[in-house]
């Protein structure tokens, strides 16, 4: 029989989950296989401000806001001010008992020239705050590009459309794994190269603003047809290379792990058709396969190279050898299902951008009308493409390891503390990642989009991410937590009290049990 004290004791517990119990996670950390990291993450640009400090120069995300060119003005020459609040956010997310903080670095904060001399600051704000995450126990895991090009490289050379990006990449990686590889296990060279060449090159909408006047939007140069697949091309030689440095002069000592990150969609056949159906798998490759197959198997998918022909760069046989099997782990960004329907039989044209040669339309919901492109973001939640991804990947990619590197649910400008919809995304998520595990996917690892409020690429501070409320406004830039940050607390935390509440609930429901 319980006694009095502990029956208070179980009350009061009761009562401290109460005001998320309609939000109680289904799932505890127990659920996850041992050595499974739970986190969050932001990005350099999106989060550091202090774009001007410590010597770090612009980079291309700089040149682009500060003209003026985001849809709200916006820029981020302050935004969350993690550079001047890390201490404080470290704190929170340690409070949170997050097991890993992914964020980049910043390359023009490392290197200012691009190349070359290396900015004391900036290698002392990335040591401190990775000795800040490790004296906190929490593994940092760093990504080396984030879309942040240094803006000099770009007006030297033209930034990724030069095969002159591949050596200044691996320099730069260079200087982090020597300056910082003694304490970060796991490195991710770069963030969504897919993403990137269709949003610079095709349609233009990301700096440098490239595309042809038929196919994107305002550009006053570029060629969608061929300067996407080119810039994705330079990205896979600089990574394989950077990869390839990391084995060779550091891997064995520091005993990490290099991966690259792949913003992954989802496709379902519109229409159980043939047609459909292999419109789903044409996207699929020309999506995802499109930076996985080189990296896994060293080349891109055969239909690419047949729709693309000439315009698809080819890999020598050095450069495949060495692409081929450059990844320890895939980082796999998703937030996007959509639904591929045929459309070979559309009007075609021989001049067609990496769009066109997909030859299909998406929906993001079946009553959405066709589009030629998906954006990158948006609902419906649909937490079951997840599991169909992981799976799919694990089938068609030797189980290879795999951490979600992003997946997260973006609120409005005046979202409210209360975020039961990103707590209802994020669990539905983790427990669809829960499901691709049970049916063996290799998944090591799940890390929320965003820690905190930060500037967002498309939708500058429209749009909330985080677990944090940033005030934007404030000049403190004050955080607050949402709802979801409580209840990932709760599933990172509390299992013990949360089992314990399970068998106050039953004793409750059930007395004389
Ligand atoms: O904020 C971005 C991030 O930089 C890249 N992946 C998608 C996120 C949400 O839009």
């Amino acid at each position: 029989m319980l006694g009095v004290s502990s029956l208070f004791l179980l009350l009061l517990l009761t009562l401290s989950v109460v005001g998320f119990s309609q939000h109680t996670p289904k799932l505890s950390r127990d659920d996850f296989p041992p050595g499974f990291i739970l986190g969050a993450g932001t990005s350099a640009f999106q989060v550091e401000g202090a774009v001007a400090e410590d010597g770090r120069s612009p980079s291309v995300w700089d040149a682009y806001t500060q003209a003026g060119k985001m849809m709200d003005k916006s820029n981020a020459d302050v935004t969350s001010d993690q550079y001047h609040k890390y201490k404080e956010d470290v704190k929170l997310m340690s409070k949170m008992g997050l097991d890993a903080y992914r964020f980049s670095i910043s390359w023009s904060r490392i290197l200012p020239h691009g190349r070359g001399a290396v900015n004391p600051k900036g290698v002392q704000y990335y040591n401190n705050l990775i000795n800040e995450l490790i004296s906190h126990g929490i593994q940092p895991h760093v990504t080396l590009y984030h879309l942040d090009l240094p803006q000099i490289l770009e007006d030297e050379y033209s930034g990724w459309l030069s095969p002159k990006i591949v050596e200044d990449f691996t320099a730069y990686a260079d200087v982090c794994f020597r300056e910082f590889g003694d304490r970060v296990a796991h490195w991710t060279t770069l963030n969504e190269p897919n993403v990137a060449a269709i949003a610079s090159y095709d349609s233009g909408f990301f700096p440098p603003q490239r595309c042809s006047y038929s196919f994107g939007f305002n550009c006053t140069a570029g060629n969608s047809t061929v300067e996407p697949y080119i810039a994705v091309h330079h990205a896979l030689l600089a990574h394989s290379s950077a990869a390839a440095l990391y084995r060779e002069k550091y891997q064995a000592k520091q005993k990490g792990l290099i991966g690259l990150n792949v913003y992954s969609f989802w496709c379902i056949p519109f229409t159980n058709s043939t047609a459909d159906v292999k419109a789903t798998q044409r996207a699929l490759d020309f999506f995802n396969g499109w930076i996985i197959n080189p990296v896994v198997f060293g080349d891109y998918p055969e239909i690419m190279k047949k729709n693309a022909g000439s315009r698809i760069p080819s890999f020598t046989r050095s450069e495949s050898e060495r692409v081929k099997g450059s990844i320890d782990f895939l980082g796999v960004n998703h937030y996007i299902t959509a639904y591929t329907q045929d459309d070979s039989d559309g009007p075609k044209s021989n001049v067609r951008d990496y769009n066109g040669d997909i030859f299909a339309k998406f929906r993001l919901s079946k009553d959405d009308s066709p589009s030629g492109q998906i954006v990158p973001i948006g609902l419906p939640a649909v937490p079951s493409g997840l599991q169909s991804l992981l799976e799919y990947y694990k089938n068609e990619y030797g189980n290879i390891p795999i951490y979600v590197q992003e997946n997260g649910f973006g609120g409005p400008q005046n979202e409210s503390l209360n975020d039961t919809a990103r707590v209802e995304y994020i669990s539905g998520y983790l427990n669809a990642t829960l499901s691709a595990i049970r049916n063996g996917s290799n998944t090591k690892g799940y890390i929320v989009w965003s820690f905190l409020d930060v500037f967002e690429f498309l939708a500058g501070y429209s749009q909330r991410y985080g677990f944090y409320h940033v005030d934007f406004e404030d000049k403190a830039r004050t955080r607050r937590p949402k709802l979801s940050a409580h209840w990932y607390t709760d599933l990172l935390k509390k299992r013990k009290e949360m089992k314990i509440e399970m068998a106050t609930q039953q004793t409750m429901a059930h007395p004389t049990q």
